[in-house]
């Protein structure tokens, strides 16, 4: 016999799930009439090899793919297995969603030909940011941004299509793998983050508009080279601290920027003698965030120049990176050098 289930009692069945990414990503191209489409599949070839890495991060323990591989990158640092994975699961997503002609990984040599010479979008991505956190079940992340290629349609890419400047950004996002698995992107119309539902296999609406403290609690500074870190740094340290803020920091960039993203807080890695240019890289990391950060109402600067109106001359380029709520940047940035 049925039981006649009374509607309240069915009000528990029948919640909203809530919007999936890829409805949001549809809305968001019904907006824009002279939308072709190309932008739209290009981040769902995103979404699609960010839950393949989600569930290979999750279960890497068991899988015994956390340990290094016998390769190394361009700067001769010994690449890990997951690193490879990561790379070779979004560059196989990208090349056969084909709206790139060609992607500039962080884990590979030179640029990847995506053998797709009509397509008119480029990617720049690190694949798995922070990747020696995974042994230590550390969150990690993926960063990526997304460029209109300057060489003509139908032509070989160039050089000069992965040479552009964060303000030519099309698109820019990261990936969180952390207690939940997290995508968090913008198109220059704000930023929205999505939540892994991974017993659905969907990304849902989590974080909509987003919009960064004007101010906040923490500072993310490695402080091993303190002494060597450029004058303005140290004394804003040091009012940090008599601030009383705290020290939250991580080592993994996109769980450091994350959340003092959502929460309020600057990120800082300083230039210093180890390295002259700072250690993270302009195209892979810094210009991605710094969208994200800017149009979440944050600053990023290299200490004197927008991180944005910064024309790489090389694809390793990197740059110091001070990224976060506006009023804590602003303060860093009228400290006299
Ligand atoms: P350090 C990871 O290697 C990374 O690129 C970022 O994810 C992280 O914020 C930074 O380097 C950590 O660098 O010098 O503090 O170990």
């Amino acid at each position: 016999m049925y039981f006649d289930k009374k509607k309240a009692e069915l009000d528990d069945f029948t919640y909203p799930i809530g919007t999936t990414i890829d409805r949001f990503i549809a809305q968001k191209q019904a907006e824009f009439p002279q939308a072709t489409g190309e932008l739209s599949q290009l981040l769902k070839d995103i979404v699609l090899a960010s839950k393949v890495i989600s569930r290979e991060i999750n279960r890497a323990g068991l899988s015994g793919i956390e340990g290094m591989t016998d390769e190394e990158n361009v700067h001769g640092e010994k690449q890990r297995m997951l690193d490879v994975i990561a790379d070779v699961r979004f560059t196989r997503a990208l090349v056969r969603g084909r709206q790139v002609c060609g992607i500039l990984s962080e884990v590979s040599e030179g640029i990847i030909d995506a053998g797709n010479p009509n397509a008119k979008y480029v990617v720049v991505i690190d694949p798995l940011d922070g990747s020696s956190n995974i042994d230590v079940n550390i969150a990690v992340g993926t960063v990526f941004s997304i460029y209109e290629r300057v060489s003509e349609p139908g032509t070989p890419f160039t050089n000069e299509d992965f040479l552009q400047e964060g303000d030519k950004q099309i698109a820019a996002g990261y990936v969180l793998y952390g207690a939940s698995t997290m995508l968090v992107y913008t198109t220059g119309y704000g930023v929205n983050g999505f939540t892994y539902e991974p017993s659905l296999g969907e990304y849902f609406l989590s974080h909509p508009n987003i919009q960064q403290p004007e101010s906040g609690e923490y500072f993310s500074v490695n402080e091993n080279h303190f002494e060597e870190f450029p004058t303005k740094i140290k004394a804003y340290i040091k009012q940090c601290k008599d601030k009383h803020l705290s020290t939250r920091y991580v080592g993994s960039l996109v769980c450091d920027f994350h959340r003092n993203l959502l929460k309020g807080g600057v990120y800082l890695y300083p230039s210093h003698h180890l390295s002259p240019d700072g250690k993270l890289r302009l195209s892979f990391e810094c210009n991605a965030l710094a969208m994200i950060a800017e149009q979440a109402g944050g600053v990023a600067t290299d200490g004197e120049k927008r991180i944005l109106g910064i024309k790489p001359t090389w694809h390793q380029q990197r740059s110091p990176f001070y990224c976060g709520s506006k009023k804590m940047v602003e303060e860093l940035l009228a400290i006299d050098s």
